[in-house]
């Protein structure tokens, strides 16, 4: 992969970050409203599925969406918006941090319900299949899905239909405050997709590269109809479940052993020993922080929604 390309995940996995930590500072402040699920720490996974697909193919994720949609090409101005509930926002202002879709750029919308959009990725790769575009739906949801009904019958249906879908499971370690023990009998979660007799991986999810060369190769098969691939990626929150959640319940020392993982911390690793500069490296960096620091004075400075449109696109008639 060129330098060029490696420097823009880069860049893309800096906004995230920057973009997260700024809804972070700005919940304390007051000026994100309800429950916000950040994603500091998992960026490769998106960023490196997302780098992997092609304009047309589409993807949903979960409330922990905010990286996902962004990584699918979502403004950072509007992105804010929604979740600051301005008019200017990817909805409208109505969906918030939860609700993020932008399907001008294949992001099909975030999910609050676990599991919910399982079944509605594979609706979205069915259409695309019948449709004969070639396009693949990439899904993302986390490792307390796994136990969901809807996941197991996505599953089954998927590979029986053979439906190009990708199925990212982000193993993060924990379901809410849950560690993954305490609630699931096997460790290897990709081991459900061979039940099904899917095609099943687990890698390294803090591995932006490694994630985006695996992925190409999962969505070339289910272009070329040989169906779709379970993803566990194995990666970290930095943070608690949510914004009030201070996760004391992490054993000691488990957050610094993977902030010396930061995905970030890798990519750059790897970029260094290519023989690019540090120069470059914090260049790329301040361009990403000022980018969304930006975006976010655009988005406050949005006007709320009329109260008057506040049941317009809330249902159809
Ligand atoms: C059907 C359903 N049950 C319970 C909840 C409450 N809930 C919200 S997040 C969550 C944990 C999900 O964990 P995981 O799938 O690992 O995703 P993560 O938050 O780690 O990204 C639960 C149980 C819910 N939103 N929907
Ligand atoms: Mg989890």
């Amino acid at each position: 992969m060129a330098t060029d390309e490696r420097l823009e995940i880069l860049r893309k996995m800096h906004e995230l970050r920057f973009f997260e930590n700024e809804c972070d500072r700005l919940f304390r402040q007051g000026q994100v409203k309800g429950p916000t699920h950040l994603y500091q720490g998992q960026e490769a996974v998106s960023v490196g599925v997302c780098a992997a697909l092609r304009p047309g193919d589409t993807m949903t994720c979960t409330y922990r969406g905010h990286g996902a949609t962004l990584a699918m090409g979502a403004p950072l101005d509007k992105t804010f918006g929604e979740i600051f509930g301005k008019a200017g926002g990817l909805c409208g202002g109505k969906g918030g941090s939860m609700h993020l879709t932008d399907a001008g750029v294949g992001a099909l919308g975030s999910n609050a319900i676990v599991g919910a959009h399982l079944p509605i990725a594979n609706g979205a790769a069915f259409a695309a299949m019948r449709r004969g575009t070639g396009a693949v739906h990439a899904c993302f949801f986390g490792d307390g899905s796994t136990n969901i009904g809807t996941f197991h019958e996505a599953l089954n249906l998927a590979s029986l239909w053979k439906l190009p879908v990708l199925f990212i499971c982000e193993n993060n370690l924990y379901g809410e405050y849950s560690p993954r023990a305490l609630t699931t009998p096997i460790e290897r979660l990709a081991d459900r997709g061979i039940s099904y007799g899917m095609n099943s991986l687990r890698i390294d999810g803090n591995e932006v590269l490694t994630v985006k060369e695996i992925v190409e190769g999962a969505a070339e098969r289910a272009r070329s109809g040989e169906g779709p691939t379970l993803i566990e990626a194995m990666t970290y929150r930095h943070q608690g479940h949510s914004r009030t959640d201070p996760a004391p319940y992490r054993p000691d020392g488990e957050l610094e052993e993977w902030l010396e993982r930061d995905p970030i911390l890798l990519l750059e690793g790897v970029l260094e020993s290519d023989g690019v500069g540090a120069d470059d490296l914090t260049r790329i960096r301040e361009e990403a922080e000022k980018a969304v620091a930006d975006a976010r004075d655009t988005a406050l400075a949005w006007p709320d929604p009329e109260l008057d449109e506040r049941f317009d696109h809330v249902w159809a008639s």
